[in-house]
C-alpha cells in the first residue's frame, strides 16, 4: 500500500498528495529545497453574485418553437441568450519551502506515500548522515505535520519560507511564520481568452476572500532564530513543524469580505490545540482516525509476489495490469483520495479534489455536474466511506436556494434546477458569459436530477429513514422543476426542449453540426431516475400520494427509448449521425450505470442495444471516460472487457514527455490523467472495480458479476451493498468460496445464485432457513448479525 519513487518530483503530477478533506498539500520530496504546495478547500475566487438571466424566459418559447420546426441551428443560436456568467475558480493558497543547508550531494534517495497510514516519507543520505522527513495532514488536529530527523546529532540546519501566487505578505509573529493574502475577485476560465482574465481587489477593500497560513515549530532540539521573513533552525537532530491555513469564507451566500470568518482566529485555534502535543501524539491520533475509515475494506487479487519491486511509475510502464498489486493499490488509492479530499463539513471534491497549483486551473477546477462531480462520489457507498459522501450531499442541499431562483427567473418553473458547472458560491445558472459559451455544454438544466440520485443512493445503502426525511424535500423540489420543464410533443409524449446530450454534437438534416435538440435519451433517463426515486422515497415516508400519482403518470409518458439503425441505443430522439462516434461522454447509457432503468432481466433488448452503443464508442477515452467504461462493462457482466479498459487506463502519462496530451491514463503519482489531471477518473476506477466484484442496483445482491479470467483467485472484505449489507468473500479458480454478509438493518437478503444449487446459511453456527426461487437465494436477517453462506455439497458456491 505504498507509492514509491527513486527520485524527487520534477512536475506537480509527480508530487504526492496529502489531505484531511479541507487542507491539502503536494509534497515534492526535493532534497535541498523541499517544496510543499498548499491548498485549502474553501479558497476560491469571487464572492456571492446573482448569476441568473431574466432574458432567458423570453427566449425559451422562441427556442422551443424553432425546435418544433426542427430548425436546430437557429434554436442553438438563440440558446446563447439564456446563459449566465462563468463560475469562479478554485485557487492555490501558497507554498512552503524548506531550504536544507546540507548541500545536494546525496545517495540512497527514496520517497513514498504510504496510503495505509496516510503519510509521505522522504529518505536520503549525505555523507554518513541519514535524513528522514515524514508528513501527514491530521483530521483530528486539523494541521499539516512535518517531522524532520537526522541520524547524527545536530545535523539538521534549515530555513523555512512561505510564499504564494496570490497577493500576499509574510512576517514573523511570536515565533510563528505567517502568510496573509487575498483571492482574486474574478478569474475567467483557462479556455476563455480575455483581456482581464484575473482581477484582484485592493487588499483592504476587496470583495474576495482573505486567507491566513501559519507555520509553528512545536518540537526542536536545536537553535531557533529569525530574520526578515524567514525562520531558521540550526544544530537540531529532530524538528516538528505544524502548519494550518484557513480563509474568510463563511457560506455561499455571505460576503467573505464583510460577513466573513476571521482566518487568524481559526488558525490560532488549531495551532494552539496541537502545540501541546508531541509528534508521536499527533501521529497516533492521525493514524487512529485514518484507520477507522481506511481499514474497512481489503482487496486481495492474489498478486504475483515475484515481480521486481520497481518505483510506481515504472510498474505502470513495465507491468501494466499484469501487476495485480498495482490494481489493488490504485483501488485503495481511490479510497485514500476520498478520505483525503472529502470529510464531513468540507467542500465536495472538485475536478482536482482539493489539489490545485494554478490561478487559472483547467476548467476552473470547479464542480462539473455533467459527469465529473458525480463520478467523484460513485464509490463512496460501495467502498464503505459513506461519511465521505456528506460534502456532496450537503453541496446538493446548498444548491437549492440559488437553484429555485434559476428555475423561476430563467424558466418560470417551480422547484430547483442546476446546470453543468457550479462553484463555492453554488452557481446554478447556465455558464457562458452571457453568450460566449457553447450551448452543447452550457444548456443542460439536468444537474438537479443527476445529483439527487446521490441522496437516494445514500439512503438505499444505509437505510437511514431520518436522513431520507431530510433529503426528500430536495428531491421533491427537483421533481417539481422537471414536471414544469417537460412539454408535450405532437404524439403526446413528454419531452425536454431544448435538450442536449452532454457535449456531443449531431449532424442535423441541414448538414449543420449542432448540440441542441429535444428529448435526448439522457434527459429522459435522468428524469425517470429522479421520479422513480422520489416515488420510492415518498412511499417509504408515507407522504404525498397525489404527487406520486402525478410523477407516475408523467414517467409513463416520457419519450421512449429508441433503437437506431446500427442496433444501438439512440443518443438523441432521432437517429442522427454523431459528429464524433467515439465521443468521451456516453451519456445515453446513464440507464445502465449509474442508473438502473435498463437491466438485463427487465429489458433484454434495450440492454443489448446499450451494449452495442458502448461497442461503437470504442475502448479508448480520456481518464474519466475510461473509468465510466469500466463501470459499464461491469454492469454488462463482462469482466474481461472491463479489464481491457483498465489496461488502457494503465498508460503512464508524463509531463516530461511533450506528447503527454495524448490519451487518458495515470500520472506518476497515480493521479488520473484526462489529461490534464482530473480526480474523477481515480474515483471512477475505484467504483468500477467495486462494481466488478459486487452489485446490488437491481435489488438483488450479485457476487462477482464481472470477474475477469485473470483474477481467478482473491478475496475482498468490507464492500457495501444496498439495503444495509456489508459483504466479505473469497474466490478460487473463478468460483466463490464463502460469503459473509453482515446485516446492519435486518432487511431480507436476496442473493443471485446459479439455478439448481443449494446452500447452507448459518448465523453463529446455527442454520438459518432459506428459500430458493429460480436464481435467488432468500433469507431473513436480524440487525447487527452476520451470516455465512456456503455451498451445500462442498462448502463452495459454484459460480454465484
Ligand atoms: C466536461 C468534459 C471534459 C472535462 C470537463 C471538466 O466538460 O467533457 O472532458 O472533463 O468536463
Amino acid at each position: 500500500m505504498k507509492l514509491t519513487y527513486d527520485k524527487s518530483a520534477e512536475f506537480w503530477t509527480e508530487a504526492l498528495p496529502l489531505g484531511n478533506g479541507r487542507l491539502g498539500a503536494m509534497v515534492y520530496g526535493h532534497v535541498e529545497e523541499e517544496h510543499i504546495q498548499l491548498n485549502e478547500d474553501t479558497f476560491w475566487s469571487g464572492f456571492p453574485k446573482d448569476s441568473n438571466n431574466p432574458n432567458a424566459k423570453n427566449s425559451l418559447p422562441k427556442i422551443r418553437s424553432l425546435l418544433k420546426e426542427e430548425k436546430f441551428s437557429e434554436a442553438e443560436k438563440l440558446c446563447h441568450e439564456i446563459m449566465g456568467p462563468y463560475t469562479q475558480s478554485y485557487q492555490p493558497l501558497g507554498d512552503l519551502y524548506l531550504k536544507m543547508h546540507h548541500g545536494d550531494k546525496y545517495d540512497n534517495y527514496k520517497r513514498e506515500l504510504d496510503i495505509e497510514n496516510a503519510i509521505t516519507r522522504t529518505h536520503y543520505q549525505i555523507g554518513d548522515v541519514l535524513y528522514t522527513r515524514e508528513m501527514f495532514i491530521s483530521y483530528p488536529d486539523q494541521v499539516l505535520v512535518i517531522h524532520l530527523k537526522a541520524s547524527h546529532p545536530k545535523a539538521l540546519r534549515l530555513s523555512a519560507i512561505l510564499s504564494s501566487k496570490q497577493r500576499y505578505t509574510t512576517f514573523l509573529e511570536d515565533k510563528d511564520l505567517v502568510i496573509k493574502g487575498i483571492a482574486p475577485e474574478e478569474v475567467k476560465p483557462s479556455y476563455y481568452t480575455h483581456d482581464l482574465p484575473v482581477v484582484y481587489g485592493e487588499l483592504d477593500r476587496t470583495e474576495a476572500m482573505h486567507f491566513e497560513g501559519r507555520l509553528r515549530i512545536i518540537e526542536n532540539d536545536g537553535d531557533l532564530y529569525f530574520d526578515n521573513h524567514l525562520l531558521h533552525i540550526k544544530d537540531a537532530t529532530h524538528v516538528t513543524l505544524v502548519f494550518d491555513a484557513t480563509t474568510s469564507f463563511n457560506g455561499s451566500n455571505r460576503s467573505p469580505a464583510r460577513e466573513g470568518r476571521n482566518p487568524e482566529e481559526l488558525v490560532m485555534d488549531h495551532l494552539s490545540k496541537c502545540s501541546t502535543k508531541t509528534y508521536n501524539n499527533l501521529l497516533d491520533d492521525h493514524v487512529k482516525d485514518y484507520h477507522s475509515l481506511f481499514k474497512r475494506v481489503e482487496l486481495d487479487l492474489n498478486s504475483d509476489m515475484s515481480m521486481e519491486p520497481l518505483p510506481t511509475d515504472q510498474r505502470i510502464e513495465k507491468y501494466g495490469i499484469s501487476d495485480r498489486s498495482l490494481i489493488e493499490l490504485l483501488f485503495q488509492y481511490g479510497r485514500y483520495l476520498l478520505i483525503a479530499s472529502s470529510r464531513p463539513g468540507t467542500q465536495p471534491a472538485n475536478l482536482q479534489g482539493i489539489w490545485n497549483q494554478d490561478i487559472r486551473p483547467p476548467w476552473s477546477s470547479n464542480m462539473t455536474n455533467n459527469i465529473n462531480v458525480e463520478m467523484n462520489y460513485w464509490p463512496a457507498e460501495t467502498i464503505n466511506l459513506s461519511e465521505c459522501h456528506e460534502p456532496l450531499l450537503r453541496f446538493i442541499s446548498e444548491l437549492v436556494e440559488n437553484g429555485k431562483k434559476t428555475a423561476t427567473i430563467n424558466y418560470g418553473c417551480r422547484g430547483w434546477t442546476a446546470h453543468h458547472n457550479s462553484d463555492i458560491w453554488r452557481q446554478t445558472a447556465p455558464v457562458g458569459d452571457f453568450g460566449h459559451g457553447s450551448p452543447v455544454w452550457a444548456i443542460w438544466p439536468m444537474a438537479s436530477a443527476w445529483l439527487c440520485q446521490h441522496l437516494w443512493e445514500h439512503y438505499d445503502f444505509s437505510g437511514d429513514t431520518d436522513y431520507l426525511r431530510c433529503s426528500y424535500p430536495i428531491m421533491k423540489e427537483a421533481a417539481l422543476f422537471y414536471l414544469d420543464w417537460l412539454v408535450e410533443d405532437d404524439e403526446g409524449y413528454l419531452i425536454t426542449s431544448p435538450s442536449t446530450s452532454p457535449e456531443n454534437l449531431f449532424i442535423a438534416p441541414d448538414g449543420e453540426k449542432v448540440g441542441v435538440g429535444v428529448a435526448s435519451t439522457m434527459d429522459m433517463e435522468l428524469i425517470w431516475d429522479l421520479f422513480t426515486n422520489c416515488i420510492n422515497a415518498a412511499e417509504v415516508l408515507e407522504l404525498d400520494k397525489s404527487l406520486t400519482n402525478e410523477l407516475r403518470s408523467s414517467r409513463d409518458k416520457l419519450y421512449p427509448f429508441q433503437v437506431g439503425k446500427l442496433n444501438q441505443l439512440q443518443e438523441w430522439s432521432k437517429d442522427f449521425e454523431e459528429e464524433d462516434p467515439h465521443h468521451r461522454h456516453t451519456s445515453h447509457l446513464f440507464a445502465i450505470h449509474p442508473g438502473r432503468q435498463i437491466t438485463e432481466s427487465q429489458h433484454p433488448d434495450l440492454f443489448q442495444a446499450a451494449k452495442r452503443s458502448l461497442e461503437l464508442r470504442g475502448d479508448e477515452g480520456t481518464g474519466w471516460s475510461l473509468a465510466w467504461k469500466i463501470c459499464f462493462w461491469a454492469r454488462f457482466k463482462d469482466g474481461n472487457h472491463a479489464l481491457a479498459i483498465i489496461s488502457n487506463l494503465f498508460n503512464l502519462v508524463s509531463e516530461r514527455n511533450i506528447n503527454y496530451q495524448n490519451g487518458g491514463g495515470l500520472y506518476a503519482n497515480l493521479f488520473d490523467a484526462h489529461p490534464p489531471f482530473q480526480i474523477d477518473g481515480n474515483f471512477g476506477f475505484t467504483a468500477g472495480v467495486a462494481e466488478m466484484l459486487l452489485q446490488s442496483h437491481t435489488g438483488v445482491m450479485e457476487i462477482l458479476p464481472a470477474l475477469p479470467e485473470e483474477w481467478e483467485t482473491g478475496k475482498v472484505k468490507g464492500l457495501r451493498a444496498r439495503k444495509g449489507f456489508e459483504v466479505d468473500f473469497s474466490w478460487r479458480e473463478g468460483r466463490v468460496e464463502r460469503v459473509f454478509i453482515y446485516s446492519k438493518k435486518g432487511n431480507p437478503c436476496r442473493l443471485k445464485i446459479k439455478k439448481g444449487d443449494s446452500f447452507v446459511v448459518t448465523n453463529n453456527g446455527v442454520r438459518v432457513s432459506n428459500t430458493i426461487e429460480n436464481n435467488f437465494l432468500l433469507f431473513n436477517t436480524e440487525p447487527g448479525e452476520t451470516y455465512l453462506i456456503e455451498y451445500e455439497a462442498s462448502g463452495i458456491i459454484d459460480s454465484l
